[in-house]
This record gives C-alpha cells, structure tokens and sequence, in this order.
C-alpha cells in the first residue's frame, strides 16, 4: 500500500469513528430527552426573584424536565412586565431556547372596577395581584428592572394556542403546571375541548380549604386564595374540565413553609447563573414569607416529599356575593350532581426534604440547551 492509499484509508476510517461517535451522542441525548418529562409552565410571572419566578427556575434546574416553553398570565403583576422578568432571567441562566408566550392580559370577568366596588360592600381583599393600591400601575408599563432589560422577545403565539398546540405535538405526555390565575388554561379549553384530556396532568398552586395559621390573610377568609380568586370564572372552566389527573398545592400546606434568609443564604452561596440571580434579587416581604409556587414545582420533581394528600372535588364560588371566588370542596358522598373532578390536595410535607430539595435544585448547572428537544 502507497503512503497516499494509506493516509485515505485513516482519513475515511477516521470519519466513520466521528460519525459513529456522533450519532451515539445524538442518540443518547434523544433517550435523554424521551426520559425527560415534558411540562408547560403557565406562571403570573412577577419577578425579579419572588415565588413565580422561583418555581419557574426550579424546573428548568431539574435534569429530568422539558420544559417546553413558559405561558405567561396577569396575576401577581401584569403580563406586559411578567414577561419582560421572565426573558431576562432566561437570559441570565442561557436557556433563551425556552419560548416565553404571552397570554391573558386580563381575566375572562372579573375586573378591577367591579372588584373595587365588591370590596366596598364586603371588605378590601390582602393581596389584589397587579390590582394592589400600593404597587398599580397601568398594564402596559414596565415597572423598575433592577435585573436589566431582555434582549430576547417573546413568541410571536398567545399562549392558549400554544397550549393547544403542544398537546397536539405530544399527546398525553405533557404535564401542565399552573403557578396562576387559570385564564390561559380556560381560554385553551374554550378553543379546544380536547386539550386537558390530551395533557398528561394538571398540577397546580392553588385554592385554600382550611389552612391553619394566623396570617391575618387567610384567619377571616379561609377559602379566599389569590389564584382562582383573580379569575373565578377561568377557574371554575379548568377545574370542572376532563383531565386525566389534577393534583392541588393549596395554601393549607403553602403556610407548612418559608423562605428565610438562611435558605436564601444557602443558595446565594452556589455558583450557577439561577443561585445567583436568587442570592441578588430574592428578598423577604413581612412577615410571611411561604414557597407557594416553588413547593408545587417540587413535589411534582418528587413526589415524595408529600407525606399527606387527600381526594376531594374542587370547584369555586361565582355567585357574586361574600364568596365570589372561594375555593368549594366536597367528598365523593357529598359532591354535586354536575361536572366536578377528583383533585390529589396535598396537606403535609416533609419541610427538611423540601428545602434541600429547593437548594440542591437551584444551586446546580442549568442544563444546557440543545440537548433539550425544541417544540
Ligand atoms: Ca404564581
């Protein structure tokens, strides 16, 4: 064999081990991505920092998810600068692949006005979301950025079509968690009744039954809770809808929790882009403090830190009077003879669990784009 015959054949030999080795990394991604659970986070994005933008980074963090993309509701603040916060943290963790998909701007019926006029008649309500007196602002406003502007831009799809378009893309395979007001959800069903039965799961922070605490938020009101108080109505459309599974993180186990300055001192001590940007902007707000959000973010990572969860039938309040809104539970003997599902209601934890958990998550490498699929 000449010389020249002898460099082609280690030239060609070499290029087929590339290959060869090439195409087993692709396939181990693709198995890694088929492991991986499939989840669309609809969130009332206020940030920076803060319970929605927490849950949102929790899973992403997880090396066990794809998450296929961020829906995006007025709740906690208004939709125009819950997605400014949302791109950017994105930005700051290098997950801009992830797409952020703007939704409702306001609920199906409530509004601000109404609500103003009801708190006359039956009492002013703890916590109004992008409504509060203190914080209001009119809803195509940025508020203040200390975090910096977004470079990246939202999808250029709302986010109900998009909900209804992934369940299509991957059917029974994608686990819908809810973080906020149901508008989006509710909007997705109304466009497509098939869309819950197509998901794999609803998992959702939410409702109030009987939590036990003093928080002066919830001793008179027990079964008033910000979620499906903003929007009743959306509520009352996703909670009577045929999903397969629903599993409730209700304020009576939220109140189990708190973010402290120990934990928050735990995560700042980590390295990755998530821990800092938590160590930065994260902050405690009075006196209580719960991991609303961050809690059923992780006990749907791992469901063992729920150590007691009960059935019951969930639906909310839209006679217009001192309850408008208010969570409605029943038991299988005592539920109404009309469209009511059975809701997993978590109600105790493992809080050691949890808050290792919730450190280990948010102070470990983001996983990289790329080995994520794309919707
Ligand atoms: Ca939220």
């Amino acid at each position: 064999m000449k010389l020249g015959q002898f460099r082609n054949h280690i030239a060609v030999a070499t290029a087929v081990l590339v290959a060869c080795l090439l195409a087993q990394g692709q396939a181990r991604d693709q198995a890694q991505n088929q492991d991986r659970r499939k989840v669309i986070i609809d969130q009332d994005a206020a940030g920076p920092a803060g319970t929605d933008q927490q849950a949102i980074l929790l899973l992403i963090q997880s090396t066990r998810t794809d998450v296929l993309g961020i829906t995006v509701v007025t709740g906690d603040a208004w939709l125009t600068e819950e997605v400014a916060h949302t791109l950017r943290v994105l930005e700051l963790i290098g997950r801009t692949d992830i797409p952020v998909v703007p939704g409702a701007e306001y609920p199906l019926v409530r509004t601000r006005e109404d609500t103003e006029r009801w708190e006359q008649r039956y009492g002013s309500v703890a916590w109004l979301g992008a409504w509060t007196p203190s914080v209001y602002h009119p809803a195509r406003e940025l508020d203040a950025m200390p975090e910096g502007k977004p470079s990246p831009k939202a999808a250029d799809e709302d986010a109900a079509h998009f909900l209804v378009r992934m369940v299509h893309k991957y059917p029974h395979e994608v686990t819908i968690y809810e973080g906020g007001p149901m508008t989006n959800l509710a909007l997705a069903i109304s466009l497509d009744p098939e869309f819950p039965s197509l998901a794999k799961e609803l998992v959702f922070m939410g409702a109030s039954l009987n939590p036990q605490t003093a928080d002066p938020e919830f001793a008179n009101t027990p079964r008033r809770e910000f979620n499906l108080w903003f929007d009743p109505e959306a509520a009352h459309i996703v909670l009577r809808a045929p999903w397969k599974k629903i599993v409730c993180t209700p304020v009576d186990i939220s109140v189990k929790t708190r973010m402290t300055n120990e934990l928050i001192d735990k995560v700042k001590a980590g390295s990755s882009p998530a821990a800092q940007y938590i160590g930065k902007y994260s902050h405690l707000r009075g006196s209580y403090n719960y991991l609303w959000d961050e809690l059923a973010a992780v006990a749907w990572l791992e469901p063992a830190i729920i150590t007691k969860q009960e059935i019951r039938y969930m639906d909310v309040d839209l006679d217009r009077g001192a309850g408008y809104g208010d969570t409605l539970t029943w038991f299988d003997q005592d539920k109404p003879h009309r469209e009511v599902q059975p809701v997993e209601v978590q109600f105790d934890l493992d809080t050691e669990k949890f808050y290792k958990l919730f450190v280990e998550l948010l102070t470990a490498p983001t996983p990289q784009a790329g080995k994520v699929a794309t919707p």
